[in-house]
């Protein structure tokens, strides 16, 4: 091997150790300080009632196979009936994500296939979209009904990532109720 090739070989490994041990100690705090939060704090409401408009804001959050932090049905979004849903869907994992409203029976298809309600779904239902994306998902709810918020990429629904979306016939607004892992 050429001394010149040698030297810049050993260059690039001395900067590769002397980076990756400060990415992996930001990503660890990075990590820690996330779950210390949603310890300490359990998550506030994402759900916001504009009673003159009959608007419901629904901040919805596809996690690491989870939406807000939940799996398996195990929160739910009850909404008033006739009210104008508005989702702000994030997609805050490192793989691709979607969400959208299926009918809420067993057994859940493997992927996305037509929406239980006109427009309930993001961009890009089955593909998912990118960590970081942003899509705004509006509908105005039926009457009654009960459905999951499932995500349409291959598999994910099947493998927990979906929660509960009803429509309370007698709901005045909307809920937000969550149960534990279990
Ligand atoms: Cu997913």
């Amino acid at each position: 091997m050429h001394e010149e090739l040698r030297t810049v070989l050993a260059s690039a490994a001395a900067l590769a150790l002397s980076v990756s041990p400060e990415v992996a100690a930001a990503q660890t705090a990075d990590s820690t300080h996330a779950h210390q939060h949603s310890a300490a704090a359990p998550a506030k409401s994402p759900v916001a009632w504009d009673a003159a408009t009959k608007t419901v804001t629904f901040a919805l959050s596809a996690g690491v196979f989870n939406f807000n932090g939940y799996t398996n049905g195990r929160a739910t979004l009850v909404v008033p009936p006739k009210s104008n849903v508005v989702m702000n869907f994030s997609q805050d994992d490192g793989t691709p994500h979607s969400a959208i409203i299926i009918d809420d029976k067993d057994p859940m298809p493997t992927m996305a296939e037509q929406p239980a309600i006109p427009r309930a779904y993001t961009n890009k239902a089955s593909e998912g979209l990118p960590q970081g994306a942003t899509d705004v998902i509006r509908f105005t709810a039926p009457d009654s009904g009960s459905y999951r918020i499932f995500c349409g990429v291959p598999g994910h629904g099947l493998s927990g990532m979906w929660i509960r979306f009803k429509v309370g016939p007698a709901a005045k607004e909307p809920k937000w109720e969550t149960q534990p892992a279990g």
